[in-house]
C-alpha cells in the first residue's frame, strides 16, 4: 500500500514548501520529538552519503507525519515513512510512542545546503538496542537510514526494510529475521549500503546470527559478517528473490569472519567478491558447508549474471590445491564431482521460500557450466570444511596481500588455473567506529 504511494509520488519533485515546514519543526524539540540537527552536530560524516537530490517528499517523510501539524492540541513529530498510528483514524501516534519508548528516536540530519540527508536512530540504549517489536513500523526512507544497534544490538523476529538510500545497519546478533536495505520501488539511485552483521569477537564456538536473511539489493554494497550460521546474505537479488537478479545491482563485497557455518552468499548482478576467513572459525561440527553464488540461487539468476565474481579464501598461500581424492590437512580441493547431478539439487529447508531458496548443485547452465565442489582442510586440522559449493564464480583467490594467488575458474571442466595477470583483492577494513556505536 505504501509502496504504491511512493511510486506515484516519485513523479513529484522536492519542494521548498516542505523544506520550510522542516525548519518550523525544530520548535517541537521541547516535546522530546526528533529535531533537526546539522550533520556536524550529530558527529555525522557528510561525505558518507549524498544529498537527497530530487527525492519526493513521500520518499523522505511519512505521508501523514511530514509537516509538524497540530494534532490533539500538540505539534506532531516529523517522521520518516512508517505506520505510526495504531489506528490511522484515531491519529494516536501509538506505534511511534512505543517505538520511541522501547527503541529510540529518529532524527533527521541535513547537509550544509539544508537538504535532508539521513534519518538516524538515536537509540535509548546505545550499547545494545533490541530492535524488534515496534521496529517494523519504521519502513525506511530513501535517505540514508542509519540504524546502528550498538556493539550488543540485536535484530530479530520480523521482516523489514530500510528501502532505498545509502543505509547503514549495524548489529551484533540476529535471529528469525528477513531484512533488506533496499527496495524495488526506490530504484537504485544512491543505494550503496553498509551492513555490519556481527560486532564482537567470540572466544568460543558460539554463533550470534542464526536464521537470518539479509538483503542489500541494488547498488554496490558492503556486508561484514561475523559468527553466523543458517543465514543468507544477498547483495543483489531483485526484491530479495533468489531467482531474480536486480538489473541495477552493482559490485558488492561481503566479508565473512569468525565462526561461520551453513551460510549463503548471493552476489547478484555485477562483479562481486566474497571473502571468507575460513581459518578463523572454531569448528565443532563435521562440516561448515557454505554455498557461494556469483549471481542468484535459483532459476534465471543462476547463470545469467554477466559479472566476474571472485571468491577469496583467506587461508595460507601454500595450501596445496588438489582436484581429486580425499582432502588432507593443508589441502584445498576444487573440482566438479564425478557423479555430478545434471538436475538441480535443491536445499530442502529453503525450497518454498523465494527469498532464501537455493540449490546445492545447480544442474548444468546453458553454456555447460556446473557447480564446483570445494573442500578445505587446514594444516592444523582445526578447520575441515567438508564439501562446499561454488556456483557461477569466475575467479578464486587464495590468501591476501600482493603475493596472493588468483586463479580463473573453469566450471565447465572443473579446473582452476593460476593467472598472475589478475590483481589480488584486498578486502576493505571494517572501521571499528561502527561497532562502537558511531556512524
Ligand atoms: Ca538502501
Ligand atoms: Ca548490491
Ligand atoms: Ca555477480
Amino acid at each position: 500500500m505504501k509502496s504504491s504511494s511512493v511510486l506515484v509520488a516519485s513523479l513529484m519533485l522536492w519542494t521548498p514548501l516542505i523544506a520550510g515546514c522542516l525548519i518550523a519543526e525544530s520548535d517541537s524539540e521541547s516535546d522530546g520529538y526528533a529535531s533537526l540537527t546539522s550533520p556536524a552536530e550529530a558527529g555525522f560524516d557528510v561525505a558518507d552519503v549524498g544529498p537527497a537530490n530530487a527525492l519526493s517528499p513521500e520518499a523522505v517523510y511519512d505521508e501523514k507525519y511530514f509537516d509538524g501539524h497540530i494534532q490533539n492540541g500538540k505539534p506532531t513529530p516529523i517522521l520518516p515513512p512508517g505506520r505510526w498510528d495504531w489506528a490511522a483514524a484515531n491519529n494516536d501516534l501509538a506505534t511511534w510512542k512505543t517505538f520511541k519508548n522501547t527503541i529510540g528516536d529518529l532524527k533527521l540530519l541535513k547537509n550544509a545546503q539544508n537538504q535532508p540527508i539521513a534519518w538516524q536512530l538515536i537509540a535509548n540504549a546505545p550499547g545494545g538496542v533490541d530492535y524488534t517489536g515496534s521496529a517494523p513500523y519504521f519502513e525506511g526512507s530513501s535517505l540514508s537510514d542509519i540504524v546502528n544497534l550498538g556493539a550488543q544490538g540485536a535484530l530479530h523476529s520480523f521482516s523489514g526494510s530500510l528501502r532505498g538510500g545509502p543505509d547503514i545497519l549495524v548489529f551484533n546478533k540476529a535471529w528469525a529475521i528477513d531484512f533488506s536495505t533496499s527496495s524495488v520501488q526506490a530504484g537504485a539511485a544512491n543505494d550503496d549500503d553498509l551492513v555490519v552483521a556481527g560486532c564482537d569477537v567470540n572466544n568460543t564456538s558460539a554463533f550470534d546470527i542464526q536464521g537470518a536473511s539479509i538483503h542489500t539489493g541494488a547498488g554496490s554494497d558492503r556486508i561484514f559478517v561475523r559468527d553466523a550460521k543458517a543465514a543468507g546474505f544477498d547483495a543483489g537479488n531483485l526484491d530479495g528473490v533468489t531467482s531474480n537478479l536486480d538489473p541495477q545491482d552493482g559490485d558488492d563485497i561481503v566479508v565473512y569472519r569468525g565462526n561461520m557455518l551453513d551460510f549463503r552468499f548471493f552476489g547478484g548482478r555485477g562483479n562481486d567478491t566474497a571473502v571468507w576467513y575460513a581459518d578463523e572459525g572454531k569448528q565443532t561440527t563435521a562440516w561448515l558447508g557454505p554455498n557461494f553464488f556469483g549471481g542468484g540461487g535459483a532459476g534465471d539468476a543462476l547463470w545469467n549474471d554477466p559479472g566476474k565474481d571472485r571468491l577469496v579464501l583467506v587461508i595460507p598461500k601454500d595450501t596445496q590445491m588438489i582436484s581429486s581424492g580425499a582432502t588432507q590437512p593443508g589441502q584445498l580441493l576444487v573440482r566438479i564431482l564425478n557423479n555430478y547431478n545434471p538436475n538441480i539439487d535443491w536445499d530442502d529447508p529453503t525450497v518454498n521460500d523465494p527469498k532464501a531458496k537455493y540449490c546445492i548443485t545447480c544442474g548444468v547452465g546453458p553454456q555447460g557450466r556446473k557447480t564446483l565442489t570445494l573442500e578445505y582442510r587446514s594444516k592444523s586440522d582445526h578447520i575441515h570444511t567438508g564439501y562446499f559449493w561454488v556456483t557461477a564464480f569466475e575467479e578464486l583467490q587464495i590468501g591476501l596481500g600482493p603475493q596472493a594467488l588468483v586463479y580463473t575458474l573453469n566450471d565447465i571442466l572443473g579446473k582452476a588455473t593460476l593467472d598472475p595477470s589478475l590483481t589480488p583483492f584486498e578486502p576493505p577494513p571494517l572501521d571499528p567506529k561502527y561497532c562502537q556505536g558511531m556512524n
